[in-house]
C-alpha cells in the first residue's frame, strides 16, 4: 500500500505542469462529463429546482433533471421550421424570471421567409414533454449563415435583453433602425420599454456578433463578442451606447478609429483578444463552491477551447485565469448551477472541430460539470 501510495506521488509529480497552475482552485478542480453524444449545445440554462435545459442547434430543448442521467427531448412546437445551417439553428434559451410559476422559456432561432434568412426571437410554454403556445417577441432579425448573434439574458428589470449579429452585413451594426448588430431589450410580452433609447428594441449598437450576454450581482450586463482575425472583446454594456464596429476594432487605439471615437461617444471593450479566441458563453459567478471566482466572469471559447475566469474590477492579463486548455475542444457555452458547480458545453460537432487534434471525439458533444474534489 505504502508503495502504490508512493508511486501515485511519483506519477503525480511526474505530470506536474513545467508552470505552476494558473488559477487558485485549479489543484481541487473536479471535472465531470455528464452527458455524450449530444449535437452542438448551444446554450445551457438551469430551473431554480436545478434542472438543466439546453438547447442543440439542429434539434430542440432538453432538460435534465437533478438526479438524473439521462436528458429527456421536449416536443418544439414552432410557427416555422428551424432554419439550420452555419452558425444558425436553435441558439439562446432563457428561463423566465418566475420559471416554477409560469412555465416560460424563451428561445431566439433561425428561420426563413421566402427564402431571406431570419432569426426570431419567441416564448414557449414547456407542457408536459412539449414546448408549445408560441408567442413570438421579436420577429425578422436579419440571420445570415454567420453572425446570427441570440444570446438571452433577463435583467433585474424585468426586461429580455437579446444579443444580434449583424448577419455578415457591416452596414446594419451602426444602423440603429435595424435590429442586426445590436444588443435589443423588450420587455417579456415583446412590449418595447419606454426608456429604451431609438423608440425600438435597440439598447446598444456597433456590434458585429455578441455570442455571450450575463447579468452580473450589481445590474452590470456584459456581453462577449466576436472580432474578424484580431479582436474579440468583453464588454460592458451601457444604454443607447455605440461599441464601434464595423468603423472601431476593439480599442480606439488606431488613427483611423480615435476620430470616430470621439465623435460618436464609442464604448471600448473592457478586453480584446488578438489573436481572437472565437469568445461564447459567458456568466457571472455567485456561487459558493469556488470562493476565489466570486462576482468573476466565467468565459468559454470556441475556437481557443478555453475556459477562463476573469476577474472584471481589473481585466488584466494577471487577472485573466485559463483554467482548462485545449482539453474538451471547442467550448460554446458555460453556466452556474444553483449548487455553484459550473457546466460546460462542447461544441466539436459544428463542422469546425480541430481534427488533427482528435476532434470530434466519438462521445461529442457532452457537457461537463466542474466540482470541487
Ligand atoms: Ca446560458
Ligand atoms: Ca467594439
Ligand atoms: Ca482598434
Amino acid at each position: 500500500m505504502k508503495y502504490i501510495v508512493s508511486l501515485m506521488l511519483l506519477v503525480l509529480v511526474a505530470c506536474q505542469p513545467a508552470t505552476p497552475p494558473k488559477d487558485n482552485n485549479q489543484a481541487e478542480l473536479k471535472e465531470t462529463v455528464i452527458l455524450t453524444d449530444l449535437e452542438v449545445p448551444w446554450d445551457l440554462s438551469f430551473a431554480p429546482d436545478g434542472s438543466l435545459y439546453f438547447t442543440e442547434r439542429a434539434k430542440t430543448v432538453s432538460v435534465l433533471a437533478p438526479g438524473e442521467t439521462e436528458a429527456k427531448l421536449l416536443e418544439l412546437e414552432l410557427k416555422s421550421p428551424l432554419r439550420v445551417e452555419g452558425e444558425a439553428g436553435l441558439m439562446g434559451l432563457a428561463l423566465d424570471p418566475d420559471f416554477a410559476e409560469t412555465a416560460y422559456l424563451y428561445i431566439c432561432y433561425s428561420y426563413s421567409d421566402s427564402d431571406t434568412a431570419l432569426n426570431r426571437v419567441s416564448r414557449l410554454t414547456e407542457s408536459g414533454n412539449r414546448l408549445t403556445a408560441e408567442l413570438v417577441l421579436v420577429d425578422a432579425i436579419p440571420g445570415g449563415v454567420g453572425h446570427d448573434g441570440c444570446r438571452l439574458a433577463f435583467g433585474a428589470d424585468g426586461f429580455l435583453y437579446i444579443s444580434t449579429g449583424n448577419a455578415q452585413e457591416d452596414t446594419l451594426s451602426q444602423d440603429t433602425s435595424s435590429l442586426a448588430g445590436k444588443i435589443l431589450r423588450i420587455g417579456p410580452e415583446g412590449s418595447i420599454p419606454e426608456d429604451n433609447p431609438f423608440d425600438n428594441p435597440v439598447w446598444t449598437y456597433g456590434h458585429r456578433n455578441p455570442q455571450g450576454l450575463a447579468f452580473a450581482a450589481d445590474g452590470k450586463l456584459y456581453s462577449s463578442e466576436h472580432g474578424p482575425a484580431n479582436d474579440d472583446e468583453i464588454n460592458l454594456i451601457e444604454k443607447g451606447r455605440n461599441y464601434g464596429w464595423p468603423e472601431v476594432e476593439g480599442f480606439c487605439d488606431l488613427e483611423r478609429e480615435k476620430a470616430f471615437c470621439s465623435n460618436n461617444n464609442v464604448a471600448e471593450p473592457l478586453i480584446a483578444y488578438t489573436p481572437t479566441l472565437a469568445v461564447a458563453g459567458i456568466d457571472i459567478y455567485t456561487g459558493s463552491m469556488f470562493p476565489d471566482w466570486q462576482n468573476k466572469l466565467l468565459m468559454v471559447s470556441l475556437k481557443a477551447s478555453e475556459f477562463h475566469v476573469i476577474d472584471l474590477a481589473q481585466p488584466d492579463s494577471e487577472n485573466d485565469k485559463t483554467v482548462i486548455a485545449d482539453t474538451y475542444g471547442r467550448l460554446r457555452d458555460v453556466a452556474l448551477a444553483p449548487d455553484g458547480s459550473v457546466y460546460i458545453a462542447t461544441s466539436n460537432r459544428d463542422g469546425r472541430a480541430d481534427s488533427s487534434q482528435g476532434f470530434p471525439k466519438e462521445n461529442d458533444d457532452v457537457i461537463i460539470r466542474l466540482s470541487k474534489e
